[in-house]
């Protein structure tokens, strides 16, 4: 049987982009000369596209493509898939819930350990020969994450999974999102900056996109105080940045993990000289196996798709 034409929108895991192509007729839209003039003239040959959580796919290039019957995104935040456009061409949008839960909760608490401990710091410290030069016990006292209160926005697939692990920490949990989670054991909190208010350590993993842009802004971090830490492994939307670094600077918060960034992968200088922040490239999801079930998954739904007119995993 012939292949059926896909295209392909920004780079994949090579694993993925191979998968591909054994089952479809792969066109990469990045080796377009030009990418608009490219699906302008050639939009309407592809019945499929593959893309990812970064990269998306927009309402242009949507219409650009009158035949397209299915999107497969590889990740499980779909803020930069024109979801609307999908939706009023009944185009179905497959990505990958749940496949990352594991991942992205342990690079939340591996923020949370190394922002209150200044892991990063201290490993700088050591290999910069300062401990050599100052002697033992030289280096600054951190905090006490073992029993600390956690507070966690957006308790959904990936904030129900930190929760969890926090339990093993000893941690006291509560969590703030807009609607109360009814089989949740832990407290709802239904105003942000009270949580923050009370919180040691608050992660940040709601969904992106504008219903959640700047849900941290100056108010929640200074409701979240000097001796307390932001995580932050949703989206860099969700935070205000340029708010973060001034209360970072003035040391109205205490420090930050972030994984995630308004424009990545660029990252404000003045963060990069902050010695109370941890940065991590956007890796929370990025481990040899959950990222190979993710590819797997993009693969699955698009066949099943064809097969059968469904998905394994559709995003609403
Ligand atoms: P999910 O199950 O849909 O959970 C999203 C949570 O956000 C829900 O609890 C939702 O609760 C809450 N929320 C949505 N809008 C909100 C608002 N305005 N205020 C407060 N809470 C709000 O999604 P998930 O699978 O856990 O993933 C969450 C997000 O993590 C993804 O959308 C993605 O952006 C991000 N992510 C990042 C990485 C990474 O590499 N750093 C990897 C995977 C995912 P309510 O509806 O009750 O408000
Ligand atoms: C990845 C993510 O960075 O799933 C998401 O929403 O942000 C991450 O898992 C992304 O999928 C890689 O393209």
């Amino acid at each position: 049987m012939e292949k059926r034409p896909l295209l392909q929108i920004g780079n994949l895991l090579p694993a993925l982009e191979e998968g591909l192509r054994e089952r479809y007729a792969v066109t990469r839209l990045e080796n377009a000369a030009d990418p608009v003039v490219f699906l302008n003239a050639h939009g309407g040959e592809f019945v499929g596209v593959a893309t990812s959580a970064l990269v998306g796919i927009s309402a242009e290039q949507i219409a650009a493509m009158p035949n397209l019957q299915v999107i497969s995104c590889f990740g499980v935040g779909v803020d930069k898939i024109a979801m609307s456009a999908a939706r009023a061409r009944n185009i179905p949008v497959g990505y990958t819930p749940d496949i990352l839960n594991d991942c992205v909760a342990d690079t939340a608490i591996a923020l949370i350990l190394d922002v209150a401990r200044a892991t990063p710091e201290a490993d700088r410290y050591v290999r910069s020969g300062l401990w050599a030069e100052r002697g033992p016990n030289s280096f600054h006292l951190g905090r006490k994450v073992s029993g600390a209160r956690l507070g966690i926005v957006g308790l959904g697939r990936i904030g129900r999974t930190i929760a969890r692990r926090a339990l093993g920490f000893d941690m006291d949990i509560r969590y703030h999102a807009r609607h109360p989670v009814p089989d949740a054991p832990w407290d709802y909190e239904p105003s942000l900056p009270d949580l923050a208010r009370w919180a040691d350590f608050l992660v940040v993993i709601t969904a992106g996109g504008p219903g959640t842009r700047h849900l941290i802004n100056d108010e929640v971090l200074d409701a979240l105080g000097p001796r307390s830490f932001l995580i932050n492994v949703a989206r860099g939307s969700v935070v205000d940045e340029q708010a973060l670094i001034r209360a970072l600077i003035e040391k109205r918060i205490g420090g930050a993990g972030l994984d995630v960034f308004e424009n990545e992968p660029f990252v404000p200088e003045t963060l990069l000289a902050l010695d109370n922040v941890v940065l991590l490239p956007h890796i929370a999801s990025a481990t040899e196996e959950t990222r190979l079930a993710m590819a797997r998954r993009v693969i699955d739904n698009l066949d099943l798709f064809f097969a059968e007119g469904r998905l394994l995993s559709e995003a609403s």
